[in-house]
């Protein structure tokens, strides 16, 4: 374990702003389970939200706007967003843990734009729910069939779950659903299942998954994987199994063939992951 940490930090330099605890590594995933503190956008895309929609849309979900306290508190444990949202009385700002020339403008904390004297300004939000129905969990066996809570019944609402896979250094992860039905709507932002060719779900974006089709089959470009899996207030579904299996990096999965030519499996092009 130290062993691995140390490999970790030798080849990803960032890895310790996201810092340990208890000898371990975390990241924006458990620590914004572990907050209650979650980022929301319009169902019409980024900065969309009116102070008063923002509000709403926390409420709808059982919870409220995150104050800038509750925001801060879940940044000093990893939570980070690269967007601007409401908070708590008509404030707006977005968490920093990485700083980055694209984003904070370099800084680390809280990206404050202080209270908004206009309340029809349009932001994202941040939102804080104590009751949100947490799962999800680390897998790090060779193959695994994970299922969305309480599978074969129907999930519930309120649910913010995280599973993150983290497979031996040099393997990929491949990905492959069994069953899939997860409440529809047109930008799958009323119920929705990420995928992230990443240690978190920050980078690496794949896909948003909503509906009842089931997804292609999608390949990692490393070890580690992250899937996050959020519910809103109303309307459940079927849920979902999801299979992965390992794939050692030194076999060729296919004969070098890719999406377009196989037309059903994703695999995703970039480099390897550190973890
Ligand atoms: C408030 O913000 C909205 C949206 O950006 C803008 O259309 C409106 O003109 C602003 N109102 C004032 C008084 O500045
Ligand atoms: C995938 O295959 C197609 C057709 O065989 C080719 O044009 C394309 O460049 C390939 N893409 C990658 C990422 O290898
Ligand atoms: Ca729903």
């Amino acid at each position: 374990m130290i062993a691995l940490i140390f490999f970790s930090a030798l080849l990803w330099d960032e890895a310790q702003s996201w810092g340990f605890k208890d000898g371990v590594l975390h990241n924006s995933i458990w620590l914004e389970r572990a907050a209650g503190v979650y980022h929301r956008e319009s169902r019409s895309g980024k900065y969309q939200l009116t102070y008063t929609e923002a509000k709403a849309v926390c409420e709808y979900e059982g919870g409220r706007l995150a104050t800038y306290q509750q925001l801060e508190a879940a940044r000093k444990i990893g939570f980070h967003v690269c967007a601007a949202g409401w908070m708590a009385k008509g404030r707006v700002g977005y968490p920093i843990v990485k700083a980055g020339a694209n984003c904070g403008f370099g800084k680390t904390g809280i990206v404050d734009y202080g209270i908004r004297l206009n309340r029809s300004e349009r932001w994202d939000a941040y939102c804080y729910n104590p009751n949100g129905k947490e799962c999800g969990g680390v897998f790090t066996d060779s193959k695994h069939v994970f299922k969305s809570p309480g599978y074969p019944n129907e999930y519930e609402n309120d649910q913010i779950c995280y599973w993150h896979i983290r497979v031996k250094y040099g393997q990929r992860i491949h990905l492959q659903f069994l069953e899939f039905d997860v409440e529809d709507d047109i930008a799958c932002m009323a119920d929705f299942l990420e995928i992230y060719d990443s240690y978190d779900d920050v980078n690496g974006f794949v896909g948003r998954f909503c509906g009842d089709e089931l997804p292609d089959d999608i390949i990692s470009t490393g070890n580690v994987m992250t899937l996050k899996f959020l519910t809103d207030a109303s309307v459940t579904a079927g849920g979902f199994q999801i299979r992965y299996t390992t794939i050692d990096t030194t076999s060729k999965p296919s004969d070098g063939k890719n999406t377009t030519s196989q037309g059903k499996t994703n695999y995703l092009s970039g480099k390897f992951g550190i973890m």
